[in-house]
């Protein structure tokens, strides 16, 4: 039997943490190796194990796989959260890339120079509210599903929670005029305190 999922990454949200969610929606157990110290990145980058130097990166199934994306969408396809077609699969990769668009925009704010931070939080504001978060609204108000495609979970649903995570962590009056989206987290949240993560 294959081992446990190694996530490589800072002990940090950025860019792992959509794969820890889906890990953990899917149910598989992972273990961590967190990069601590600029040395722990070196001798990664030297022993060869990262193909662009970069990381995240994960062993999963033999591989030392890198790309948060190509991650994503290898688990996603491995645990049957990426939809049952392909139409299901482009109405997927459409609402998660949009996603990240605004989960790029809110993980860059730390490193925003603190005389644009205002700015940039009140772009995000705005983008949130007027751009991103009125699609996935209406996407669950015009089906009347609990999902946003094919009425089951996929990488879609979780990958928005977490994104809504972040929003309500910028501003929690932001949720204000999106009904569906609160009932979603709220879900989410009811159901991980019951598993107790
Ligand atoms: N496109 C890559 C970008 C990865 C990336 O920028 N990783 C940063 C950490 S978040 C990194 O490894 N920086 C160290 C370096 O470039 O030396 C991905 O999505 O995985």
């Amino acid at each position: 039997m294959a081992g446990k999922p190694k996530l490589h990454y800072f002990n940090g949200r950025g860019r792992m943490e959509s794969i820890r969610w889906l890990l953990a929606s899917a149910g598989v157990e992972f273990e961590e190796k967190f990069i601590d110290t600029p040395e722990d990145l070196d001798k990664l980058k030297n022993d060869g194990h990262l193909m662009f130097l970069q990381v995240p990166m994960v062993e999963i199934d033999g591989m030392k796989m890198v790309q948060t994306r190509a991650i994503l969408n290898y688990i996603a396809t491995k645990y049957n959260l990426y939809g049952k077609d392909i139409k299901e699969r482009a109405l997927i990769d459409m609402y998660t890339e949009g996603m990240a668009d605004l989960n790029d925009m809110i993980l860059m704010l730390p490193m925003c120079p603190p005389d644009q931070k205002e700015a940039k939080i009140a772009q995000i504001k705005e983008k949130t509210t007027n751009r991103y978060l009125p699609v996935f609204e209406k996407v669950l108000k015009s089906h009347g599903q609990d999902y946003l495609v094919g009425n089951r979970l996929s990488r879609a649903d979780i990958q928005l929670v977490e994104l809504l995570y972040y929003v309500e962590e910028v501003d929690p009056s932001l949720m204000a005029n999106f009904p569906l989206l609160k009932v979603l987290v709220e879900a989410c949240r009811e159901s991980c305190y019951a598993k107790d993560f």
